[in-house]
């Protein structure tokens, strides 16, 4: 369908939509030049018709995600005026408080998941939040926009797969403005026909003209009429022109005047402007509009202009909801000896029997049930829909866990080994980690991690790594560090109570370990140390592996006349200051022991808290037990020199009380 064929009233109001968008535009940019406020802004001028024309063909379900030139896709969300201008400006009253900005800002109030100003990022929530909509059966269709140059990105390649595999309701659209921030995409790419690329996924592919809103929307609704009857995602290029600077203090030093003459030249809010004057719009008919959304802009910028900035008070609000709290499972209590491994799969078939909510899947970990055998049987006890295999693709394992949790879902996805977390983190660190916090507090994205990690004999640098300290460093984020199938099983249900992003650090090396696991009954808080062994002359802090190696050097000690205090942190985020204090003020001296290396590890972190709180209470300064700072090797002769163990805790623990 050309524009000629709207309807004179879509036409009229597809001009309306995207004089509004280009007017905002000019209005940020005059504001950002007078220091209303800070920082970058990506204007979309020139690529108003796609957002206009893929919000016609959708229904008020759906949902979307944008990148950070995403303004005109806001406003064709729906979010009112006032609120994005406030939030572009920065201001309290902004649709996220002054939290999200021009570039990630977040609405799904309004269908708008979020912004996204990492490139290619969105792309994997947009397939978690269609995966959520699949599962649940609820028939919404899932757009998101990225650019050109976003299809380089890994990220993207992911999701794509993903959603060609799971046959996702997805549309991407890209916005095909020919430029990759300062470089053009023909540069860049070897093919540049992008919907071709994402025919050789498996993707339908279309390419259409950006400039007309009727193509656009012809394009999307055809998509989405796929998407909805379960026919899977599909890749429509917009080919567009970015009529402004890649941002507001670009020169562009490096376009051609001949292309932006050519962006000129297709301005698409002049040509449907002409094209309603052929269609015998009369000029006062448009000049009305025209003064309409002139007078709209203007009381959304003297609005946002006098709105107050966010209350500094308020800064440090809303990083994490409360932590979950204690709760009845109302499953009978019953005790079973477990190996630390079954003990999580128990959880896991609990938490995926008591809510409808929870997805399971990864790796290996449907079909052939992880390859630790941790997750055997939940697929055909629940079945594919919810617990299911993954293409080896950590980005989209982890973002399409932000996706799905922010629409409803409780995602407990596994990362094989933590080391592979490494590829993919941006899901986890600027993705989940945000979410509550941009987005003022009215969302989380209640996801669990599961990985495993640590150095057992023969793995390599790749595969025996402990990084928890990496991601108790981010805000927003939870981590646990269990060390007994009890924990292993209780932590894992706590962090799928919780409302925020969890990462339990699993033990390979304690995977076949046994204990008597209670099982149903209270579902334990997330967060608190357990104390191990009391004792007066030590106390050593330690998790994961180390926490076990403590307690038998522990005895070790008492064989010599030395009692520690043996305190298992368990929870890295939110650490339990109390408990550390306890074992302080009853030993007055303290050993931490952790298998990760010592330079960053969390112990550091523990021992900076010690100094700026115990600070001359202690008989002896904070000693550190960890892996030196070097690459693990897998030669067990080599590993056995760097690790920690129990021996070298006991010795650290002995020296500690003996020398000071
Ligand atoms: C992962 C990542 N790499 C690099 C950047 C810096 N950057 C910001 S915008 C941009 C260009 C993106 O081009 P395209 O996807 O075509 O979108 P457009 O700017 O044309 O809307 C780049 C490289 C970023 N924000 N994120």
């Amino acid at each position: 369908m050309a524009v000629s064929q709207l309807a004179p009233t879509e036409l009229l109001e597809a001009y309306r939509s995207m004089l509004t968008i280009r007017r905002f535009e000019e209005r940020v940019l005059e504001l950002r030049r007078a220091d209303v406020f800070a920082g970058s802004i990506h204007l979309c001028a020139g690529q108003e018709a796609v957002p206009v024309g893929a919000l016609a063909a959708l229904d008020d379900g759906d949902r979307i995600v944008a990148t950070y030139r995403g303004h005109g896709w806001a406003l064709a969300c729906g979010v009112p005026l006032d609120q994005l201008m406030a939030e572009v400006c920065q201001r309290s009253t902004g649709v996220n408080g002054g939290r999200g900005g021009s570039a990630h800002l977040m609405a799904p109030e309004f269908r708008l998941l979020g912004e996204n100003s990492i490139v290619g990022a969105g792309m994997p929530i947009a397939a978690g939040a269609a995966l959520a909509t699949q599962v649940a059966g609820g028939g919404r269709v899932v757009v998101v926009s990225i650019g050109d140059g976003a299809t380089s990105q890994g990220a993207t390649h992911e999701a794509l797969v993903f959603a060609a595999y799971r046959r996702l309701p997805l549309v991407v659209v890209c916005e095909n403005n020919g430029w990759s921030e300062m470089t053009p995409i023909d540069r860049i790419a070897p093919v540049t026909d992008l919907s071709a690329r994402a025919a050789g996924l498996g993707l339908n592919g279309a390419r259409i003209d950006g400039n007309d809103p009727a193509a656009v929307r012809e394009a999307v609704s055809e998509a989405a009429v796929r998407a909805r009857a379960g026919e899977g995602p599909s890749f429509v290029e917009a080919r567009c022109h970015r009529l402004w600077a890649h941002y507001n203090a670009d020169p562009e030093h490096y376009r051609p005047a001949a292309d932006r003459e050519l962006a000129e030249a297709a301005d698409p809010v002049m040509g449907l402007r002409r094209r309603l004057t052929e269609a015998g719009v009369s000029d006062d008919e448009l000049m009305e509009l025209e003064e309409g959304v002139a007078q709209a802009i203007d009381a959304a910028a003297e609005a946002a202009i006098s709105a107050p900035s966010p209350d500094p008070g308020g800064a440090a609000a809303h990083v994490n909801a409360p932590p979950a709290g204690a709760g009845d499972t109302g499953e009978p209590l019953e005790e079973r000896e477990l190996t630390y491994g079954k003990a999580v799969n128990e959880a896991l078939r609990r938490e995926l029997a008591a809510r409808e909510n929870v997805l399971v899947y990864g790796e290996d970990v449907g079909h052939a049930g992880g390859i630790f055998g941790v997750t055997r049987t939940l697929q055909e006890e629940f079945g594919e829909r919810r617990v299911f295999d993954m293409p080896i693709a950590e980005a989209a394992i982890l973002g399409s866990a932000v996706g799905a949790a922010l629409e409803g879902m409780r995602p407990i996805v596994e990362i094989m080994w933590a080391d592979f977390m490494l590829v993919a983190l941006d899901q986890l660190i600027n993705q989940a980690a945000n979410v509550r916090y941009v987005s003022n507090g009215r969302h989380g994205a209640p996801l669990v991690v599961r990985t495993q990690q640590g150095a057992t004999p023969g793995s390599c640098a790749q595969h025996s790594q402990s990084l928890e300290a990496l991601l108790a460093h981010i805000p927003g984020l939870r981590v646990g560090v269990p060390s007994t199938p009890q924990d292993a099983h209780s932590m894992l249900r706590a962090a799928v109570a919780d409302d925020d992003p969890v990462i339990l650090f699993e033990a390979r090396s304690l995977y076949q370990r046994k204990q008597a696991v209670r099982l149903g009954g209270q579902r334990e808080r997330l967060g608190g140390a357990r104390v191990r062994r009391e004792g007066g002359d030590v106390a050593i802090l330690s998790w994961g592996t180390m926490a076990l190696a403590a307690e038998e050097a522990a005895k070790g000690l008492a064989a010599k006349g030395i009692e520690a205090t043996v305190v298992d942190l368990r929870w890295l985020a939110p650490l339990d200051d109390e408990a550390i204090a306890d074992a302080l003020v009853r030993t007055n001296r303290v050993l931490i022991a952790h298998e990760a290396n010592v330079t960053g590890g969390f112990g550091a972190e523990i021992a900076a808290r010690i100094g700026e709180r115990h600070f001359g209470e202690l008989d002896a300064p904070v000693r550190r037990v960890g892996a030196p700072d070097v690459r693990i090797p897998p030669a067990p002769a080599l590993q056995g020199a760097l690790l920690p163990s129990v021996a070298s805790i006991e010795h650290a623990a002995e020296r500690l009380v003996v020398e000071g």
